[in-house]
């Protein structure tokens, strides 16, 4: 029996099969929860059912966290075919493109800030406060996706960078709030993996190249590896961990 049997776990932010909301997908299946998946738009629906169909779900449910109706109408729809919620899985982020090249003041304005801020880290206050009434008394986590760039100026990062360090501070404050009420709040923290996302970062192959030459293990990490992670922190094997970021990057943290 896998440590997430009788879990229930809606996961947000499958694009494709290469991201690694798809990495957690797999690995919590693999761990014996059940899994609901989200779509941001029309285009990713069909995609995501099937991927949802591989984890033996057919729980597929529209979500753009822009939109308060979409997040309502999600955990309106969850609480109709679940009795209670164990897990959310936050896996969304986005930044204009152009804020993601060349030099942060240059790159950096109002409506970048605005638009980084507002779906790469509100968006997770906002979903576990949509879900915490399913959540309640149950033991249940979040988890988040941050990267480095949050505490370390990292070139053509730029603004996801401020956006992940307010990320990994709703980690903390969320933590507090929604302990007493049983539920823990954690982030991984991911090395670069080869992403839609990623994509969308000016330079991201150097990123990868120069991971690979440093890190402690010499190379990349996966989405399985992340994912297994995040099946670790929404499991109770993790009871006694809340308001952390664990590291999931082969080790490139450590470097100086
Ligand atoms: O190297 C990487 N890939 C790393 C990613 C290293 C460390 C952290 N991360 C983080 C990202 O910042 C993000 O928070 O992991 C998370 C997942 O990213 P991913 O798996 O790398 O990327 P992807 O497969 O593109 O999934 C992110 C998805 C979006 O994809 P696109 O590429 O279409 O923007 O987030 C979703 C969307 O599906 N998303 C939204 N979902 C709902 N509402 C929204 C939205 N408004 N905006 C983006």
């Amino acid at each position: 029996m896998g440590f997430l049997a009788g879990k229930k776990i809606l996961i947000t932010g499958v694009a494709s099969n290469r991201s690694i909301a798809w990495g957690c997908a797999a690995a919590m299946h693999r761990q014996g929860a059940e899994i609901a998946l989200t779509y941001q738009n029309d285009k990713l629906k069909s995609r995501v059912e099937e991927m949802a169909h591989q984890c033996g779900s057919d729980l597929v449910l529209p979500l753009d966290v822009a939109q308060d109706a979409d997040i309502d109408a999600a955990f309106k729809a969850l609480g109709e075919r679940w009795d209670g919620l164990d897990g959310i899985v936050h896996s969304i982020a986005f930044a204009p493109r152009e804020q993601l090249e060349g030099d942060y003041i240059d790159a950096v304005t109002r409506e970048g800030f605005n638009t980084a801020h507002e779906i790469s880290s509100y968006s997770f206050a906002a979903l576990a406060k949509a879900g915490r009434g399913l959540m309640a008394g149950r033991n249940g986590a979040l988890v988040t996706m941050t990267y480095l760039g949050s505490v370390r100026a990292v070139p053509n990062y730029n603004v996801m960078g401020i956006a992940k360090a307010s990320l990994e501070a709703n980690v903390r404050y969320l933590a507090a709030s929604l302990g007493p009420h049983g539920t823990r709040v954690n982030a991984v923290s991911a090395g670069p993996i080869r992403t839609l996302a990623a994509a969308g970062i000016s330079n991201f192959r150097d990123m990868l190249k120069q991971v690979e030459e440093r890190t402690p293990l010499r190379r990349t990490v996966t989405i399985e590896e992340v994912g297994n992670a995040a099946a670790f922190l929404c499991s109770d094997l993790a009871s006694g961990i809340t308001g952390d970021v664990l590291y999931v990057d082969t080790g490139y943290n450590i470097l100086g």
